[in-house]
């Protein structure tokens, strides 16, 4: 007998323009993924306005998110590609799971103290309860698995901790996923300043590398990256002392597959200036066929318009499943 195949969601803001970050700790796996798993894959617009934006950005940026998504390899045939805002079941699970989360596990969330310091003009409720929705994202599909980046692992585990206060009221609704964190590039960090984050709404556009950006850009903002004074012996893994170069040699490993081994032996004896060309253009040359891709997908709206309705349909019901069954439990009149 056919064995029922796992269940993956993921999902990313249309905050800002997809970074290299997004790629390598996110899309580049879930095209892995999408040949074993059920995959969910989603533009997470409701989690976007959690920061004040550009209604006209906010939208130019999801459809060209989904442009990126098939352009990196995911077919929407094989996967449901959709739009959050699309399927208002995330905005009612997100409501009932808000009232089964604890203000004090909210308090702890690292991107919450983040964000909260970088918008202190705007830290609304939306910014706090942002993980019950998240965890609302997942367990309406009943995911197995949520492949993310480090960075968003304490959310993968706050949502465990949520579907098991609510499981152990009503009996088992919801599945408990688990984080799938890559080896390589679950951390890229920014060229400029290697201990933050490559973040899409960064304000210095130097530290980031968009999926859309054009070759020489790309180059320069490489040439620019930040390394350390050392000339000898200078390109070697070393976290702690040399982030920037560790930063740049887990790109590259991650453009080329090679190890850190085989990094160093490669640039034994050379200095940073070829160090970075050949950064620079590896990663030219893994976004080249993307972003052209992508720009070609733009081009044609219908084709992109029917392929989030379509995603829009399947999530729908998929999750009204998982609405039926929290609906009962939870003592709503059915509808
Ligand atoms: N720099 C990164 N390195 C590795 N993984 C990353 N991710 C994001 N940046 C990096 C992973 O991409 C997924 C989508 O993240 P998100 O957009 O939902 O939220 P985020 O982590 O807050 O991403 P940003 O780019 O930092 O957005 P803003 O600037 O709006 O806050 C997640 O799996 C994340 O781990």
């Amino acid at each position: 007998m056919d064995e029922k195949r796992k269940i993956i969601f993921s999902g990313i803001q249309p905050s800002g323009d997809l970074t290299l970050g997004s790629y390598m700790g996110a899309i580049r796996n879930w095209v892995e993924l999408s040949d074993s798993y059920d995959c969910y894959y989603c533009i997470v617009d409701m989690h976007a306005i959690t920061v004040r934006q550009d209604p006209a950005e906010l939208r130019r940026r999801a459809l060209s998110q989904l442009a990126q998504y098939i352009a990196c390899g995911l077919d929407p045939q094989k996967n449901t590609l959709f739009i959050q805002s699309h399927v208002p079941a995330h905005a009612q699970l997100g409501w009932i799971l808000d009232c089964y989360t604890m203000f004090g596990e909210l308090s702890r969330m690292t991107q919450f103290k983040d964000k909260s310091a970088k918008n202190a003009e705007n830290i609304n409720a939306g910014l706090f309860t942002y993980p019950s929705l998240m965890a609302a994202d997942i367990l309406l599909y009943q995911s197995d698995l949520v492949p993310v980046g480090e960075d968003q692992k304490q959310h993968v585990e706050l949502c465990r901790d949520i579907a098991q206060r609510f499981n152990g009221i009503y009996g088992d609704v919801f599945t408990l996923p688990e984080p799938f964190i890559p080896k390589t590039g679950a951390r890229i960090m920014s060229l400029t300043t290697p201990e933050n984050k490559m973040s899409k709404s960064d304000k210095d556009p130097g530290g980031c590398i968009y999926i859309m950006q054009k070759p020489e850009d790309i180059l320069r903002s490489f040439k620019r990256a930040k390394t350390d004074s050392d000339t000898e012996n200078c390109v070697r893994w070393a976290p702690a002392e040399k982030p920037g170069v560790a930063n740049l040699m887990q790109i590259y490993s991650c453009a080329t597959g090679l190890t850190m081994y085989e990094i160093e032996a490669e640039f034994a004896g050379k200095g940073y200036g070829d160090f970075k060309l050949k950064v620079g253009e590896s990663v030219v040359e893994l976004l080249r066929p993307i972003r052209e891709r992508a720009e070609d997908l733009m081009k044609n709206k219908d084709y992109l318009i029917s392929v989030y309705r379509d995603g829009a349909e399947r999530a729908a019901r998929a999750a009204s499943r998982t609405m039926r069954k929290v609906y009962k439990k939870v003592g709503f009149v059915e509808p």
